[in-house]
């Protein structure tokens, strides 16, 4: 079976992203989510020039055979462009393989461990009174886990809050936004949050927050500690994760759950966060961590170490992305919960799709592969525009982690 076209195709249907389709001779094909938000024409480039043409001649069935060839082959192995692009491929493939078998992936992976996936909604607000209402709204929609932001009293903009009731959506066309921080504002204004959240929506709704790296591990040990009354599900990404020991610190202080990964590439980048019990969620995706062969070796090793899967599944991983993520959160023994952002009316036209949500639970449905696809023509009417990721200043104009 072998591959016979290798197509990049780049859309902006309210937000950009780049989806690779691979055709086999026997006129299947299969996709994979190649978009890495803000950088997206590199990945796009990175197939397109150097990988499609490895491909097209190769079995589509050697799906670790061709994952090993481009990681091994490219010598300068890892990095968040070439592992999006080995990643759509690798997706991709598992697509092929369901289609061709007439099963879907969720069957390739194993089978269903649970009857649906446990997804977590967004909810946001100016101020607390406005990111309670907005959780309960999402709860009133059927959802049993909601990540929580609340604007920071005298910041303009905070991470996550969107302004206008508009959908929180970071990237933006034009040179870079530049937000302001203060480290000092957030630690005062977040207990108060949840502890309003608690009293109000009561003890069984998971209760999530992003600080989104902006910590130093102190600080971070601090909020984890002035949360634990409120029993949040997760705090997420406290500091950044390019020194993994840091986190042992936060972990001496707080018995708050932490979940790092949406920015991860590889096993490497958590190998010790998870051997040592750092963390209690891995966050890494199928599309930024070497699709679905790669992240099911992370939750294989997370596994042996008590830790579970939070999949990213923000708006700008595209609906390929998310039902990648579902087969693979309904298959994976150590799965904990799944993020789910939710995508513009325009890109659920342009992605047609068999999973649904239905009483806090997705479902990647049974149609075989991914069920997934692209409306071609529908997709070139919404032309890609470079758009950017915010940049963040501390109060004194020092840049600061977005
Ligand atoms: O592209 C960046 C976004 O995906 C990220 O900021 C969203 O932090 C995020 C989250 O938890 O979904
Ligand atoms: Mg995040």
């Amino acid at each position: 079976m072998k591959i016979v076209d290798a197509k990049v195709i780049v859309c902006g249907p309210g937000r950009n992203f780049v989806t690779l389709k691979l055709t086999t001779e026997d006129g299947v094909h299969g996709l994979g989510d190649a978009t890495l938000n803000g950088r997206e024409l590199a990945v796009a480039s990175y197939l397109t020039d150097h990988v499609a043409p490895l491909l097209v001649g190769r079995d589509a069935r050697r799906i670790e055979d061709t994952w090993h060839y481009l990681y091994k082959g490219a010598y300068w192995r890892g990095g968040p462009v070439g592992m999006t692009a080995i990643g759509a491929v690798d997706t991709a493939l598992w697509d092929i393989l369901g289609k061709t078998l007439g099963v879907p992936v969720y069957q390739l992976l194993g089978g269903r461990s649970r009857d649906g996936v446990t997804v977590y909604a967004h909810a946001h607000g100016a101020d607390i009174d406005e990111t309670v209402e907005s959780v309960a709204a999402a709860v009133a929609r059927g959802y049993k886990a909601v990540r929580a932001q609340s604007g920071v009293p005298g910041l303009p903009d905070t991470y996550g809050v969107a302004h206008g009731g508009a959908a929180y959506e970071p990237a933006k066309r034009g040179k870079p936004p530049e937000t302001v921080w203060s480290s000092e504002r957030y630690l005062e204004s977040v207990p108060r949050l949840f502890e309003k959240l608690r009293r109000e929506l009561g003890p069984d709704l998971h209760l999530l927050h992003d600080v989104h790296h902006r910590l130093t591990p102190i600080e971070a040990a601090r909020l984890g500690k002035a949360l634990e009354p409120h029993h949040l599900f997760w705090m997420e990404d406290p500091v950044p994760a390019e020194l993994q020991e840091g986190y042992r610190l936060i972990r001496q202080h707080t018995t708050t759950p932490v979940a790092v990964g949406e920015i991860f590439s590889s096993i490497h980048d958590c190998d010790v966060l998870i051997r040592e019990q750092l963390i209690d969620y891995v966050r890494a995706s199928v599309a930024h961590a070497g699709g679905i062969t790669h992240l099911r070796k992370i939750a294989h090793l997370a596994e042996l170490h008590h830790v579970r899967t939070g999949c990213h599944g923000a708006s700008d991983l595209s609906p390929v992305c998310m039902a990648a993520a579902l087969h693979f959160g309904l298959s994976v023994h150590n799965f904990g919960i799944q993020e789910r952002m939710g995508h513009t009316p325009e890109t659920e036209h342009v992605f047609p799709h068999a999973y649904t949500f239905s009483d806090g639970l997705m479902h990647p449905g049974e149609a075989p592969g991914l069920g997934v696809d692209i409306d071609e023509a529908a997709a070139a009417k919404h032309p890609y525009e470079r758009a950017y990721l915010p940049v963040n200043r501390k109060l004194d104009g020092t840049l600061h982690d977005w």
